[in-house]
């Protein structure tokens, strides 16, 4: 729907009217569509929205978003009501691995090119890995459920995982669920990295062609990458951060002209945020259909209806957030 049409604006009067009787505020993943992130409250990526919706005094969340952000909401503010816009929104790559159960998918890793960087593609769970290597910690990625964190020493965003990786008093370390980010953690820091063959098949698919082609097209352009792609991608990148480290990297470089390796939505605020330069899409294709699963309207149902509710149970919740908490001790 395009922002700013008369349809959209009926909506946004109803979400407004309907959100200041819950109480509630309206959370919108960077990989949101434009019309939803235009009605949030707030943008951002997920761990920074579940942190701003735990200091407000709202008594609902809405998070636009997929499920294990829900999670992380609800695992920060436990006594709020936290609403997911849309119960199907599910991230694969979280879902590829489980505490003990059978996993989403299973792919053979070959080793992201790193001797020391070893998979094991009979692994079934986390607990498997866990017996595999008794006493390594477990870096869990932010995308993963929140029953997997329970389950880890510690959890990483894509922006913080070198120092997360860095601050254990451990040689070898555990690193779930993503492939890539296990191996840019591996290149960066002097440990040995024991990775799970996730992957998140947006970022995974790009190819040094496709920077071949950016970069012919956009020769003055610097290229900035999400870890979830693959380290050949990440070589040739100008600079390697999460959502919000792009936008602030945009926001204070010098350039006028970026190319962007990451999942489309976060285009909408990039311009937003800097109108005078120019953004291109590493592949136009980078859309995850997830994300893309919430409209304004699912916004509008979910207050509607207080519909799909994400409650994690104290039991997960509490080691959970003990994970959490040891990523955000890291300066
Ligand atoms: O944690 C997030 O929000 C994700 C999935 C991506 C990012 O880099 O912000
Ligand atoms: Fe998951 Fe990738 Fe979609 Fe992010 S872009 S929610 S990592 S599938």
């Amino acid at each position: 729907m395009l922002v700013g049409s008369t349809e959209f604006k009926e909506i946004s009067e109803k979400i407004l009217r309907l959100k200041s009787e819950r109480n509630a505020v309206i959370l919108a993943h960077n990989y949101q569509r434009d019309e939803v992130q235009e009605i949030a409250d707030y943008t951002g990526d997920s761990l920074e929205l579940s942190r701003i919706a735990a200091g407000t005094g709202y008594d609902v969340i809405v998070f636009a978003g997929v499920h294990f952000m829900a999670e992380s909401a609800s695992i920060l503010s436990p006594d709020k009501t936290v609403l997911l816009t849309e119960a199907e929104a599910g991230c694969p790559m979280a879902e590829m691995i489980t505490v003990s159960g059978p996993r989403f998918y299973s792919t053979h890793f070959p080793g992201a090119g790193k001797e020391f960087c070893y998979i094991y593609p009979e692994d079934f769970s986390l607990r498997d890995i866990k017996a595999k290597y008794p006493g390594v910690p477990v870096v869990s990625y932010v995308n993963t459920s929140a029953e997997v964190k329970a389950e880890s020493d510690i959890c990483c965003t894509s922006a913080n995982v070198v120092k997360v990786v860095e601050s254990l008093d451990s040689r070898r370390v555990i690193c779930v669920p993503d492939k890539n980010l296990a191996a840019w953690a591996a290149k960066n820091t002097g440990k040995e990295i024991i990775a799970w063959d996730g992957f998140c098949n947006i970022h995974d698919r790009v190819s040094l062609e496709d920077v071949a082609a950016a970069r012919a097209e956009h020769p003055d352009a610097l290229l900035v990458a999400h870890p979830e792609c693959p380290m050949e991608v990440l070589e040739k990148a100008d600079f390697v951060t999460s959502t919000s480290g792009m936008l602030r990297f945009c926001r204070e470089s010098d350039g006028k002209e970026f190319i962007i390796g990451t999942e489309l939505g976060l285009m909408y605020r990039l311009k937003k945020d800097s109108p005078d330069k120019s953004f291109y899409p590493l592949r136009k294709d980078m859309l995850c259909p997830n994300m893309k699963k919430t409209t304004i309207k699912s916004v509008l149902r979910t207050l509607e209806h207080m519909d799909c509710v994400v409650k994690v149970p104290e039991e997960i919740r509490i080691p959970a957030k003990r994970a959490l908490d040891r990523m955000l001790e890291i300066k």
